[in-house]
C-alpha cells in the first residue's frame, strides 16, 4: 500500500468526500448547461467553471453561508450551487423558464440568491466590484462579523472601477476578500497582453490591502489558505486582494469554438494533466479517504443528479408574456428611521 501522502488534512474525511461530490456535481450540472446550450435551450451568453471549481468549493465551504456576502461576474453557476441554490431553479434560470430564481428573465449571467446572500452574477466587466465593496460597508457600518467576497476575473482586475473600489476598501479597512480568477485570458486575449504587470495580486499593496497569488488549481490549498484568510479577514476587518491562480478548460464562453486562436493545444494538455478533479482524486486516493472504485460510482451518482436536474428543469414552462413588465425596477424607498 502507498504511503499516505504528508499533507495536514483541512477537514474531516466526510467533508472531503462532500467536496469530492460538490466539484464532480458542479462540473457535470455544467456540462449539461453546455447541451442546452448547443441545444437551444439555453439564449444568451453562458460560461461554464469548469476547470475553476476549487476556487467555489474551497473558499466557499470557508465561509459562514447564508450570513456572509457572495458576489461575482458572470461565470457563477458554481457560486450559486455551493452556496446552497437549488439546482433545479438553477438549471431553470439558465434556460430561461419560470421556475428559475429570477423566474427566468437573468438567466445565467445573473444568477442571484438573496436568501443565501448570493448578490449575483454581473455581465459588465468589473462592474460588480464596486458592489462587492457596498456589501462590505453595509456589513462594518452595521457592526455585522460579516465577510465579503468578491469574485472577479483577471481581465476585470484592469477596469478602473476596480481600482477606485479598492481605495475605498483599503482606506475603510472593509473585510472584503478579492479573488481574482486568474485563469490567464480575457476572453481571447492572454494575461501578458493586457495586464502591464501580470503579477496581479500587487494591486493590492498601493491600496494598503494584504496581497497574496495563491493556486487555485489544488482543493487542499484551496482549503487551508482560505480559511486562514477568510478568519484574518473577519476577526480584523482586513480587506485582502488575492490572485488564484487557475485555468479554465474550456472556451470563454458556450460560443467560443475557436480557442487555438488565441492557446495552444499543448498548453491545453498541459493543463488537462492537472485538472483539478484528476488532481483531487489523486489525493484522495494515496490518502486512503476513496479508492478508485469509489470514485467511480460517486462519479455515476452525480451525473446521474445532474440529469435529473437537467429534465426537472426542461418541466418548467417559460415566463408568461404578461410578465415582461414586472420586476424591472424595484422600491428602494429606505424604511422611515433609517
Ligand atoms: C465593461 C465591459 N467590457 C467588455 C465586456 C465584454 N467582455 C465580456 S467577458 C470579457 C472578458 C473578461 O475576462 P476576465 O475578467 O478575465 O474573466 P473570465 O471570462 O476569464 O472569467 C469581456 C471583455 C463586458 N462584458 N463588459
Ligand atoms: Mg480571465
Amino acid at each position: 500500500m502507498a504511503k499516505p501522502a504528508q499533507k495536514n488534512l483541512p477537514a474531516s474525511p466526510a467533508e472531503l468526500i462532500s467536496y469530492y461530490r460538490e466539484m464532480l456535481f458542479i462540473r457535470h450540472f455544467e456540462e449539461k448547461c453546455n447541451l442546452a446550450y448547443r441545444t437551444g435551450k439555453a439564449g444568451g451568453y453562458l460560461h461554464v467553471y469548469i476547470g475553476m471549481e476549487p476556487l467555489v468549493v474551497g473558499w466557499l465551504n470557508n465561509i459562514r453561508k447564508g450570513h456572509d456576502y457572495v458576489i461575482t461576474a458572470y461565470r457563477d453557476h458554481g457560486h450559486a450551487l455551493v452556496l446552497g441554490s437549488d439546482p433545479v431553479a438553477t438549471m431553470a434560470e439558465i434556460m430561461g423558464r419560470s421556475g428559475g430564481q429570477s423566474r427566468g428573465k437573468g438567466g445565467s449571467m445573473h444568477i442571484y440568491d438573496v436568501e443565501k446572500q448570493f448578490y449575483g452574477g454581473w455581465g459588465i466587466v468589473g462592474g460588480h466590484t464596486a458592489l462587492g465593496g457596498g456589501l462590505a460597508l453595509a456589513a462594518k457600518y452595521r457592526k455585522e462579523d460579516r465577510v465579503t467576497l468578491c469574485y472577479l476575473g483577471d481581465g476585470a482586475a484592469n477596469a478602473g472601477v476596480f481600482f477606485e473600489t479598492l481605495n475605498m476598501c483599503g482606506l475603510w479597512q472593509l473585510p472584503i476578500i478579492f479573488i481574482i480568477e486568474n485563469n490567464l485570458y480575457a476572453m481571447g486575449t492572454a494575461l501578458e497582453r493586457h495586464a502591464a504587470d501580470p503579477q496581479l495580486y500587487k494591486r493590492g499593496f498601493p491600496f494598503n490591502m494584504k496581497h497574496e497569488r495563491v493556486d487555485g488549481h489544488d482543493l487542499i490549498e484551496v482549503l487551508n489558505h482560505s480559511k486562514r484568510i477568510i478568519d484574518d479577514c473577519r476577526e480584523n476587518s482586513q480587506p485582502y486582494l488575492i490572485e488564484a491562480m487557475t485555468y479554465r478548460n474550456m472556451g470563454h464562453g458556450a460560443a467560443d469554438n475557436d480557442r487555438q486562436l488565441y492557446r495552444t493545444k499543448e498548453e491545453e494538455d498541459e493543463y488537462m494533466k492537472r485538472d483539478c478533479i484528476r488532481l483531487y482524486e489523486a489525493f484522495l486516493e494515496s490518502n486512503g479517504i476513496l479508492s478508485r472504485s469509489e470514485m467511480e460510482k460517486i462519479d455515476a451518482e452525480e451525473l446521474d443528479r445532474a440529469e435529473t436536474v437537467y429534465e426537472e428543469a426542461d418541466k418548467s414552462p417559460f415566463p408568461e408574456p404578461d410578465q415582461v413588465y414586472t420586476d424591472v425596477y424595484t422600491d428602494m424607498t429606505p424604511e422611515v428611521g433609517h
